[in-house]
């Protein structure tokens, strides 16, 4: 598929210097853009020796990302609860007895206000968030696409994450200048109707094509720690490894487990999961982002390092997510700056 749009131009001329040649092995050439990968060679990765995927990883990670640099990507709930969808770990479904009430949509002036000091404090992007199954026509979109615009004319990448969309809106973001547009496959197709019954995989992946046809990045990943398998996670990122082109941003989570949801008792994974996720995700997608996303705080500063290592070059910035709390700015700053790893306002 030819792509035109100057936002997929400029990520692609951003990710392809290969500065640090002295690392570009035949390793990394075997593995390069491919969109064929079997569910049995992702297995394998994410099942290596633990020294071996941080080596293989990293070698992928160090060629694309020389410098290691990190993007910095503020997030921000524009509508927030009362959501019709079942997401099982969602606080914001009406399925879920969750503390979070329905609030009203912000209006387009906070919404700037925010992403202008998101830019001061050093944010790369600007995503925003509505708790909808899908978006509608009308006085609500039309504030969407004058926020993108506003995002976008503060020199910020702009992210939207708004459930299912149509092709005319696809448009009409992509003409408001929408860089990316979130929209996750959360799990493997084996696991999901474990976790979702109010659409489907499918569904899903007809948005992710839309958004695609459009000429925006597509941001798409998941969610570890819902009671999934191995294999659960490997099949999760061969689906994102086998579309062509592979999602520009691809975000890892690991479940914040929120009271009144189904998974408020599931126990947090094994930090060292995460690491092993985020790894694979690289050496299956060189050139994608790899966002290390929710549940950071459960991570720990040392695993945190690990992904950034292993291939992860974006966090969320900013003191919340979209209802849970996400790390302080001072500390991720500390983070990065103790990892030796750079951001926009390194
Ligand atoms: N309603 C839109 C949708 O579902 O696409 C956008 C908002 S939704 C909250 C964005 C993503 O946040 C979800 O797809 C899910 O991957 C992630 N998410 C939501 N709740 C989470 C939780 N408790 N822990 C980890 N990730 C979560
Ligand atoms: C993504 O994959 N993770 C972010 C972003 N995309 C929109 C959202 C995480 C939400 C965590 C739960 C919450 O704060 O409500
Ligand atoms: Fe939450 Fe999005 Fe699912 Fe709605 S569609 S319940 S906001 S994850």
């Amino acid at each position: 598929m030819t792509l035109l749009n100057p936002h997929i131009q400029e990520f692609n001329k951003s990710k392809s210097k290969k500065e640090d040649s002295f690392l570009d092995f035949d390793l990394l050439k075997m593995d390069d853009f491919r969109h064929d990968w079997s569910l049995e060679e992702v297995k394998e990765i994410l099942d290596l020796p633990l020294m071996d995927l941080l080596w293989r990883a990293q070698v992928v990670h160090r060629s694309y990302n020389p410098g290691y640099k990190v993007q910095l990507a503020s997030l921000l709930s524009v509508k927030t609860g009362g959501c019709s969808e079942d997401c099982a770990y969602c606080p914001q479904s009406v399925h879920n007895e969750t503390k979070v009430e329905p609030i009203a949509a912000l209006q387009v002036k906070s919404v700037l206000e925010r992403a202008r000091s998101a830019k001061e404090s050093g944010a790369d992007r600007f995503c925003m968030g509505w708790a909808w199954r899908e978006i509608k026509d009308g006085k609500a979109f039309d504030a969407m696409i004058e926020m993108v615009r506003g995002v976008r004319e503060l020199g910020l990448e702009a992210c939207v994450t708004a459930g299912m969309v149509t092709d005319s809106q696809a448009s009409r973001l992509a003409e408001a200048g929408l860089t990316a547009y979130n929209h996750n496959l959360d799990t493997s197709p084996e696991h999901y109707s474990n976790i979702i019954s109010t659409r489907t995989y499918q569904d899903r992946l007809e948005t992710l094509r839309r958004v695609r046809l459009a000429g925006i990045t597509v941001c798409c990943g998941g969610i570890i720690g819902m009671g999934e398998s191995v294999s659960d996670r490997a099949s999760l990122l061969q689906v994102l490894a086998t579309l062509d082109p592979h999602p520009e941003s691809v975000p890892i989570n690991a479940l914040v487990a929120v009271e009144g949801t189904p998974m408020e008792d599931l126990s947090s994974i094994d930090p060292l999961e995460m690491v092993r996720m985020v790894a694979t995700a690289r050496i299956v997608m060189p050139r994608s982002r790899i966002r290390l996303s929710a549940g950071r705080q459960q991570l720990g500063r040392e695993a945190q390092i690990l992904c950034l290592q292993s291939g992860a070059d974006s966090i969320f910035y900013g003191d919340t997510l979209l209802t849970t709390s996400n790390p302080e700015v001072e500390a991720d700053r500390k983070l990065l700056a103790d990892a030796g790893v750079k951001a926009n306002f390194s």
